[in-house]
């Protein structure tokens, strides 16, 4: 297989460990677990999703485990402003704060509350299970594209994150790449629901949430494929990695960096153990793969 050179690499304007950075929403609620993952191999970590009041999250069942995946609808708890007191201990390290709000403004103003603490932003367009919020404002181009716009005005990496559920996610990030993101970050959980057959209801307590894990791995793909071809900056690929053959797949695809998320539900170690397999002191720059596969 393909191996990576070993050491530090900037993607999006963030000054990286390695290409594996823990995605947002896990073990990203305190500065602790955060910086026990960066302890743990991990290049770079995103927090949970900050939002402009504290959210205490949707009624449960909010976290569903499924063969090859995990359904979530965790409806956004968040802090809020308080959050800042746990990442100001991680200023220096690549720590990239996740926000949200409804309109542009809220997404500037919890920005601003990070600035000078984050490496970084990651805009959540995407959540789709949150009215008002996340993919039901991240869908429309001209949204994005403004709110992207207020947060890039701050002069800090500011990352994108796109929903998997619209018709053309070229489009989307044609509007981020217009409003200022240094990278985006491809996809957010596919929206998705069961049915409990004896209580014939649906299992989550907000009916719907969105999918994870190793079942979205070839739809995440395809997106970061169709945004190589639609976008100029760089993309950071994120749905269902659980391997470094599976990093270099995405990198074949497009994405400069990747993000792992449920992964880490299963191994705790996965950022130590995909880096073993995937770097080698003779490696080759990333640059070599990414987006070959589109030759
Ligand atoms: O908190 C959540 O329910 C959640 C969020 Br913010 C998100 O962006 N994606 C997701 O699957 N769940």
């Amino acid at each position: 297989m393909f191996m990576l050179q070993k050491g530090s690499v900037t993607v999006g304007g963030v000054n990286l460990e390695n290409h594996l950075i823990l995605a947002a929403g896990v073990l990203g609620t305190t500065g602790a677990s955060l910086a026990r993952m960066l302890r743990l191999g991990a290049g770079g970590v995103v927090t949970k999703s900050i939002g402009p009041q504290p959210k205490s999250g949707h009624a449960g069942p909010c976290l569903i485990p499924l063969e090859g995946g995990l359904l979530n609808a965790m409806g956004l708890p968040n802090p809020s402003r308080d959050f800042v007191n746990e990442v100001t201990p991680l200023k220096d390290r690549p720590v990239i704060v996740s926000i949200f709000g409804g309109m542009p403004e809220e997404f500037r103003e919890v920005a601003s509350w990070f600035e000078g603490i984050a490496a970084g932003y990651e805009l959540n367009l995407s959540c789709p299970h949150a009215e008002g919020y996340g993919a039901s404002i991240g869908s429309d181009p001209g949204v994005v594209r403004a709110c992207t716009e207020e947060v890039a005005a701050f002069g800090l990496p500011t990352w994108v994150k796109l929903t998997p559920n619209v018709t053309d996610i070229g489009v989307i990030g044609r509007a981020a790449e217009e409003g200022g993101a240094t990278a985006i970050v491809a996809v957010n959980t596919v929206r998705a629901m069961r049915i409990s057959i004896n209580l014939r209801r649906p299992v989550l307590g907000n009916r719907f949430g969105g999918l994870s894990g190793k079942m979205i791995f070839p739809i995440a793909l395809r997106c970061v494929y169709d945004l190589y071809d639609a976008c100029s900056i760089p993309i950071i690929g994120c749905g269902g990695i659980s391997s470094a053959e599976d990093v270099i797949e995405m990198m074949m695809a497009g994405a400069s960096a990747v993000q792992i998320g449920s992964a880490v539900c299963d191994d705790i170690g996965i950022f130590e153990r995909i880096g073993e397999a995937l770097y080698a002191d003779d490696g080759s720059p990333a640059g070599e793969i990414v987006g070959c596969a589109h030759a």
